[in-house]
């Protein structure tokens, strides 16, 4: 069983490691609910499924799934993939997974953050989301690692590191009071400080347009190795990003991190703009308590909403007007990686994308695997 750890990672000397630093593997959850997933969630199964293949040719891949999905998800998954039973309210383990932090003896621990549906009751997206808020915990027992209970609500997808001290984030998730009302700017730097073990948060305005998270940074903007960044972007004036985006441009020229440096931003073109169309609407079960989904709505679409695994990068492919485009500057930017693309319409229509579907663990490094040598006894 993991132990609930008192204190904070911080004072225990842990750090929240960039996603570009080497993974023991990826967890990700099963999708299945019919009031987010269109059509019995199979298209969008088909996809994680497709996600799930890519990153295991790099790293272990372990998938939770409800009892009622178990045998499905072990058809669809390719062998190696570990599939475990985990009871979930949906599928974003990037949210509702722990954030694993290290230490420099090689440790490994797991933030498991309070988590309220994206707003709770004002503004989440579904309820209720109680069996949500117990994945961290069983990822943690099921990996045997020590877990510190974060005594406020925050989502993976809000927060982004380079792994040498610096945190970024959207003033439009974290300080959104249907996060943590009693909360303040100065409050929440403190809670990311001890839990993440970093120095300097970077705070970037709004994420992207009409993103039913309240704006995660993952979508909009995300470390790619210390001292650059990655920004969605957008050349239309006319177009709502295009303010979103240029703020975080200058905010992100302006800001230096906790190193000291300023960061070289590179832009990815935005895809769309992206609309649900009237048959995908009409492929999503209705319920009261869930955010419906309408004909028209436009979708958070962004290449950012990458993964970063051991040796590849899984992009997601939502558009053809701008995928190779995306592509080719990804592959630019992660020049000793291999960059696979993979159809990721089916998981935005669900709220999110590739990098909210996804949780790395790092790899504990330092720890000596093989038993010690006994001292040779001294010849008589
Ligand atoms: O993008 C995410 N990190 C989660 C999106 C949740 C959408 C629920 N419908």
């Amino acid at each position: 069983m993991s132990r609930t750890r008192k204190g904070t990672p911080r004072r225990d000397g842990f750090r929240m490691p960039g996603e570009f630093e080497p993974h023991a593997g990826t967890w990700m959850l099963w999708p299945e609910r019919p009031d987010n997933w269109r059509l019995g969630a199979k298209p969008a199964q088909e996809a994680f499924a497709a996600v799930a293949a890519a990153i295991a040719v790099a790293e272990p891949v372990t998938v939770g799934v409800s009892a009622s999905q178990w045998e499905n998800a072990r058809q669809s998954l390719p062998e190696a993939i570990r599939v475990v039973e985990v009871s979930t309210n949906d599928a974003w383990v990037r949210d509702t997974g722990p954030t694993f932090v290290v230490d420099g003896r090689g440790r490994v621990r797991g933030v498991d953050w309070a988590f309220n549906a994206w707003g709770g009751l004002e503004g989440g997206l579904y309820f209720p989301w109680d069996q949500d808020d117990l994945v961290a915990s069983k990822i943690l027992d099921i990996e045997r690692i020590d877990r510190y209970r974060a005594p406020f609500v925050l989502e993976g997808g809000a927060i982004h590191v380079d792994g040498q001290g610096t945190v970024i984030t959207t003033e439009e998730c974290l300080l959104n009071p249907n996060r943590n009302p009693g909360l303040g700017r100065a409050d929440i730097e403190k809670g990311l400080r001890d839990h993440l073990g970093i120095e300097k948060v970077i705070w970037l305005g709004k994420g992207v347009f009409n993103d039913e998270t309240d704006g995660h940074v993952d979508n909009l903007c995300c470390f790619v190795r210390p001292g650059e960044v990655a920004l969605t972007w957008c050349d239309d004036r006319d177009d709502p990003q295009f303010e979103i985006s240029r703020d975080a441009w200058e905010r992100l020229r302006e800001a230096r991190d906790a190193g000291g440096r300023r960061l070289k931003v590179h832009k990815l073109p935005q895809p769309g703009p992206l609309l649900i169309t009237k048959q995908e609407a009409a492929g999503v079960d209705t319920c009261e308590g869930t955010r419906p989904r309408q004909a028209g709505d436009r979708m958070a679409g962004s290449y950012v909403n990458s993964y970063i695994a051991n040796r590849r990068v899984v992009m997601p492919l939502l558009d053809p007007r701008t995928d190779a485009r995306a592509l080719r500057i990804v592959k630019r930017l992660f020049p000793r990686r291999e960059v696979v693309g993979v159809p990721a319409r089916e998981i935005l229509l669900g709220g999110g994308n590739i990098h909210c579907i996804t949780q790395q663990q790092p790899l504990a490094r330092g720890v000596r695997l093989v038993a010690r040598a006994r001292p040779r006894r001294r010849a008589a």
